[in-house]
């Protein structure tokens, strides 16, 4: 991509790890793709028993959650910040350091993969009891965890030193946007830690013979909600810092990027209750609360469409567009030169719907219509399999590309993969809605009940649905797999010059100096009393409910699994 940046050389050991970072998830995305086919087939009625190829439906749906939203998604990250933080602050980092953290979520992840091969931590990505896991699975997530923190904390001394030496400079954006990233999962990861230390691990060990479900459950989606910013916000460092560029033009505001990125910070977290509007246990005063503050936590991404749509105009305008209307033909959408550009724009456009439908959700009342669905994961790939995984993969073929000085190996297809993507998810999301809409439950092995014509539970209504879902699906797994050509293609095709560390930067149209976006602490101390008054009394309620505790069970069976046993 020639747009003409600046590279730097970077140390060789940095290098090494930033690719090892980016390729290892990457084929271990085969796996976790591979299994999302499956499901469309398994609930489209096209397979109809509870395994396939040696896997059960669930195990499936697990290796697919797993793979694609926890593991994929936390390496990239981790490699994109080193990528980030060593272009921007232009100091050294230290390599032990990188060293050990990758080593903890590389074996985190292996023990983890090796439980759920196994058929011993078939739990979901969401992994909350009473489905009860291997001891490995839980101390394989925490491993991968405390690697994913030491990351972080491994880029404080260049942040700081660079403050000291460009004291009254602005931090780059980009830098405020992997800050805010890790903030973010700084406070996701503390009460998933807390749950699985304290509850899951005793409980799987058989040191306590039962687990406070509902306890478990909301220390979860207080990891859960905020688990999504962590994923958000580097897709939106590309949409900030990178996307104007490529479209020709500047950032419109960077004072929008800093207070989406701060605002996210302040407002990921006190949410999570929205994702238990129909539990038990919790007032609906509380609900009602984090309902009020989700809409608080979407008007971020109100504020990234229009600078965004502000960004591109004047880009497109830059390169000769006019018109109110008639400038949207000069954006470089299939560009081979700016093919980045394809991968950011067609994520946006996915995003509109998967905004709108996480509205609906959030609105309380609306949710107890869908909840459970299969509308959630139509929601859901229109967010993180949209916006997030098209600007993943993406990026990971640029700095593959630019580190090992690699040519990008068919160009043509690259820059259709996010348009055939694009295609086959909104049809795929289409069907999924329509049926979750009318009820089509979510994790359901419906070959073997709603869609299967000689059960007595077959749906005729959800048919169509489902056929639109395995279409989509199938059109997915066709971009994936060209995708797959390309990045492999690339990596291992001749180099063509120097590998170095090189990325776009969007200049700035208005750069407006605005005190309040350029601390982080007022808004670290708000996230932080934020957190005391939207969780402090719920848990409190949870804990003094004194709920009977459960034992484990796996999904296969209704009998708890010690109770299998004798
Ligand atoms: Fe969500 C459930 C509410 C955003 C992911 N969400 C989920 C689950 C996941 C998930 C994985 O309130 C399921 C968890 C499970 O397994 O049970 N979500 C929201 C809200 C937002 C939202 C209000 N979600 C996300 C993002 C995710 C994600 C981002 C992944 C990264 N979600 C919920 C709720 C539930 C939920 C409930 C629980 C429901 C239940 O019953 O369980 C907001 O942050 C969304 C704001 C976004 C916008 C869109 C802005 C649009 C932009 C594009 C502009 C385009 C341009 C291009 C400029 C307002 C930025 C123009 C081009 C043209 C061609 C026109």
């Amino acid at each position: 991509m020639e747009l003409r940046e600046e590279k730097i050389h970077i140390e060789p050991g940095l290098r090494k790890m930033i690719l090892i970072e980016i390729i290892f998830p990457m084929v271990l995305l085969i796996l976790g793709i591979y299994h999302g086919l499956m499901q469309v087939l398994y609930r489209a009625g096209m397979i109809r028993s509870s395994q396939f190829l040696g896997l059960s439906y669930f195990q499936g749906l697990t290796l697919h959650g797993v793979v694609n939203a926890i593991v994929f998604t936390t390496f990239f990250i981790v490699a994109f910040g080193y990528a980030i933080i060593r272009y921007y602050l232009r100091r050294p980092l230290n390599m032990k350091v990188a060293w050990l953290s990758f080593g903890l979520m590389f074996v985190g992840t292996l023990l983890a993969a090796v439980a759920i091969l196994a058929g011993k931590a078939t739990v979901l990505y969401t992994f909350y009891p009473p489905l009860r896991a291997h001891p490995s699975f839980y101390i394989g997530v925490v491993l991968l965890v405390i690697g994913s923190w030491i990351a972080f904390f491994n880029w404080l001394p260049p942040y700081f030193a660079w403050k000291r030496e460009h004291a009254g400079e602005k931090v780059p954006l980009a830098v405020v946007g992997i800050f805010a990233t890790f903030i973010i999962w700084l406070i996701a990861t503390t009460p998933v830690a807390i749950e699985v230390i304290f509850l899951l691990i005793p409980w799987s060990m058989g040191w306590v013979a039962t687990v406070n479900v509902p306890l478990a459950r909301m220390l979860f989606w207080f990891f859960g909600h905020p688990l999504v910013y962590f994923w958000l916000v580097p897709a939106y460092v590309m949409y900030y810092t990178m996307l104007p560029k490529l479209a020709g033009g500047k950032l419109f505001s960077d004072f929008a990027g800093r207070l989406t990125f701060l605002w996210l910070m302040l407002y990921s977290a006190p949410v999570g209750i929205h994702h238990q509007f129909t539990e038990p246990g919790i007032s609906s005063t509380w609900k009602f609360v984090h309902a009020f503050f989700t809409m608080l936590v979407a008007i971020p991404s109100f504020l990234t469409a229009f600078t965004l749509g502000a960004s591109l105009e004047y880009g497109a305008r830059e390169r000769g567009g006019r018109g109110l209307i008639g400038w949207w033909s000069k954006l470089p959408y299939l560009d081979k030169d700016r093919w980045l550009f394809s991968y950011l724009f067609a994520g946006l456009f996915i995003f509109i719907f998967g905004g709108i439908t996480g509205v609906i959700n959030a609105s309380y009342n609306l949710d107890t219509v869908v909840h459970n669905t299969s509308w959630l994961p139509a929601h859901f790939h229109q967010t993180v399999a949209g916006p997030i995984f098209l600007a993943y993969i993406g990026m990971s073929l640029f700095l593959v590309a630019t580190l090992t000085g690699k040519e990008i190996k068919l160009p043509t297809w690259n820059v259709w993969v996010p348009y055939i993507w694009t295609v086959g998810i909104m049809i795929f999301s289409t069907g999924l809605f329509i049926g979750g809409a009318s009820g089509e439950p979510r994790r359901t092995n419906m070959g073997l009940s709603y869609t299967d014509p000689q059960s007595h539970l077959y749906h005729p209504d959800w048919q169509a649905a489902k056929i639109l879902g395995s279409v989509g699906g199938t059109i997915m797994t066709v971009a994936a797999l060209i995708f797959f050509c390309v990045f492999f293609a690339t990596l291992f095709g001749k180099r063509v010059k120097q590998g170095d560390l090189e990325l776009i930067v969007s200049e700035p149209y208005y750069d407006e100096r605005v005190p309040a976006v350029q601390t982080f602490t007022p808004w670290l101390a708000g996230a932080a009393l934020l957190l005391v008054i939207a969780y402090a009394a719920p848990i409190a309620q949870t804990i003094r409910s004194n709920f009977p505790g459960a034992p484990g069970y796996s999904p296969d069976n209704p009998r708890p699994i010690s109770s299998t046993r004798s």
